[in-house]
């Protein structure tokens, strides 16, 4: 039978309210992620979650570079967009949201850990040069189908649906538990028409309860 897995994308406190690179209104995606990990648990149905995981001085933060946080460049031949330190291994930032309820989360995955690329899929570095365990470890189960929400939109999330569709999963994104960063005002926006363009289904948590 088909089975389907809740991914929870990089719910952790440095995209949160007061975290390094907080994400307007980020605090609001752990509502939505713990009602539909009530669900998901109810239905038997496998939880996973994502944790961005950088090494002190990644080569994405600004600091590295003596680059302004938000601006443009490039890192090792791919744009990238410098970000202020976030999510370093094992520190407070890159915890998991106190108020998530991690006690259904099955299986944790790790990105971001190569100094030399970044990282917004889950499933890829942004070279797509190496694979995080994600997609074995969803096979392995016979997961075919996703549910995602997470922060943020217009880098992980997206990043993240984008390729598991590519991998073949069928994929319905939770808008609201969905949150951006916005360095333009549209970019969650566009984010979400490219996920539904490539074949993702969108949603909000009351039209999902409601079929
Ligand atoms: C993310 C920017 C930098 C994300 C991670 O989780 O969306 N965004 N690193
Ligand atoms: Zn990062």
């Amino acid at each position: 039978m088909k089975k389907r897995a809740l991914l929870l994308v990089d719910l952790q406190n440095d995209f949160c309210a007061g975290g390094a690179l907080a994400v307007p209104d980020g605090d609001s995606a752990i509502d939505v992620a713990n009602a539909m990990i009530g669900y998901s648990k109810a239905r038997g149905e496998i939880i996973v979650a994502s944790q961005d995981w950088h090494p002190e001085k990644h080569g994405s933060f600004a600091s590295v570079h003596g680059t302004e946080p938000y601006t443009q460049g490039e890192l090792n031949g791919y744009p990238q967009t410098w970000w202020p330190d976030h999510c370093i291994q094992n520190s407070e930032g890159a915890a998991l949201h106190p108020l998530l309820n991690q006690d259904g989360i099955d299986a944790l995955f790790h990105k971001g850990e190569n100094p030399l690329i970044d990282s917004y899929s889950a499933f890829f570095d942004n070279g797509r040069r190496q694979k995080t365990d994600l997609d074995s470890w969803l096979r392995e189960r016979d997961i075919a189908s996703l549910i995602v929400l997470g922060l943020a939109t217009d880098y992980c999330v997206k990043f993240t649906v984008l390729d598991a569709l590519d991998l073949g999963y069928e994929v319905t994104v939770i808008t609201d538990g969905c949150r951006g960063v916005n360095v333009s005002p549209q970019d969650s926006l566009y984010a979400f028409q490219e996920m539904s363009a490539a074949g993702a289904t969108l949603v909000t948590l009351s039209d999902f309860f409601c079929h």
